[in-house]
């Protein structure tokens, strides 16, 4: 059921419209000239399929695009027609490689692209395989906000749950991600967080009621990354001896410890170390179940910082780490 092993269609997505800082947008254009792609050809032996840009979808950004007040929200929610007109574009993009059997590998943007890359993938995977999707999620944060539970009316933090139906469009505004469709979708069933550690407390809510399976930092220092890889697998039937699911990896990289990735929008103390987050994405390579991966929130001015500081070096080097072992660096 999987994509050709060597084909690799690459999405360069540089939108940051999810969130309010500048700087995630440059970040697609920073991992390529780190020689992101060139490694994947070179010494990983891909086919990359990639138009040689970096999209900013000026084309679908709506002239005018107030805050979304819906009724009983903690916070109006942010260029909601904005994101939801350019995550309909990525979910094109991504779903045309997917359909023609290309492993895809999306360079963000911030998380809310997600949005779109995941629903295009789960729409090929249901087509090309008559078969459901699961979803490896690492990040601090669970993404899972709805317009209604969100402090901040930052979409990137609600990406999770329109993907998981939890929230639709909304009857006022059905130009709000109208565009998506059950087949666009996950089940909760099939979705695994890894890495969390600053959860909002209606999310909290969320994901006990859901029965979503999450292992926090927590977890990791309690049973080792090992451990949580074994038990992460398992619950996606992708474990040694199980039948195995397509799997969706949507790596936000402020999972990752402050120490080796700085560069992010919105930074938590006490992550994954660099080879967590490559143990992570190694596992992940060797179940050959891996159908799509998505990198996140590099953000290469943040806070002020220069694009060529040490810190913005890190983190992109960092991501370069992540997608390579991803996509098969460490087998010897
Ligand atoms: N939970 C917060 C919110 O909904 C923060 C989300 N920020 C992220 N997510 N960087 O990965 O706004
Ligand atoms: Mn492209
Ligand atoms: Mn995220
Ligand atoms: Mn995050």
């Amino acid at each position: 059921f999987l994509p050709s092993k060597d084909q690799l269609g690459v999405v360069g997505v540089g939108f940051s419209g999810g969130q309010t800082k500048p700087g995630v947008d440059a970040a697609p254009a920073a991992l390529i000239e780190a020689g992101l792609l060139d490694s994947l050809s070179n010494e990983l032996g891909y086919t990359i399929h990639h138009d040689g840009k970096v999209h900013n979808y000026t084309e679908y950004i709506p002239p005018s695009d107030p805050p979304l007040q819906t009724a009983g929200a903690r916070a109006p929610m942010l260029k909601a027609l904005t994101v939801s007109n350019v995550t309909k574009a990525i979910a094109d993009q991504v779903y045309e490689h997917a359909s023609q059997g290309r492993l895809v590998l999306t360079l963000g943007g911030d998380h809310s692209i997600a949005i779109g890359t995941i629903a295009g993938t789960a729409k090929a995977v249901r087509e090309r395989l008559g078969r459901e999707m699961a979803v490896i999620w690492i990040d601090a944060h669970a993404d899972i906000n709805t317009p209604e539970s969100s402090g901040s009316g930052n979409i990137h933090g609600m990406p999770v749950s329109y993907l998981t139906g939890l929230s639709k469009a909304p009857k006022e505004n059905p130009e709000v991600f109208g565009w998506m469709k059950d087949e666009n979708r996950i089940n909760v069933s099939k979705l695994v967080y890894i890495g969390l550690r600053d959860v909002d407390i209606p999310e909290k809510k969320i994901l006990r009621e859901n029965g979503i399976k999450a292992f926090s930092m927590h977890d990791v220092d309690k049973y080792g990354i090992g451990r949580v890889m074994e038990m992460a697998l398992e619950h996606l039937n992708c474990g040694p001896g199980q039948e195995g699911m397509p799997i969706h990896l949507s790596f936000d990289v402020d999972a990752l410890d402050p120490q080796v990735a700085p560069s992010t929008g919105t930074p938590v103390r006490g992550g994954l170390t660099l080879r967590e987050g490559d143990f992570i994405c190694e596992c992940i390579h060797e179940t050959g179940c891996l159908v799509a991966m998505d990198l996140v929130e590099v953000n290469t001015i943040v806070e002020g910082v220069e694009h060529d500081s040490f810190g913005s070096m890190e983190t992109v080097r960092a991501g370069c780490s992540l997608v390579r072992c991803a996509l098969g660096e460490s087998l010897l």
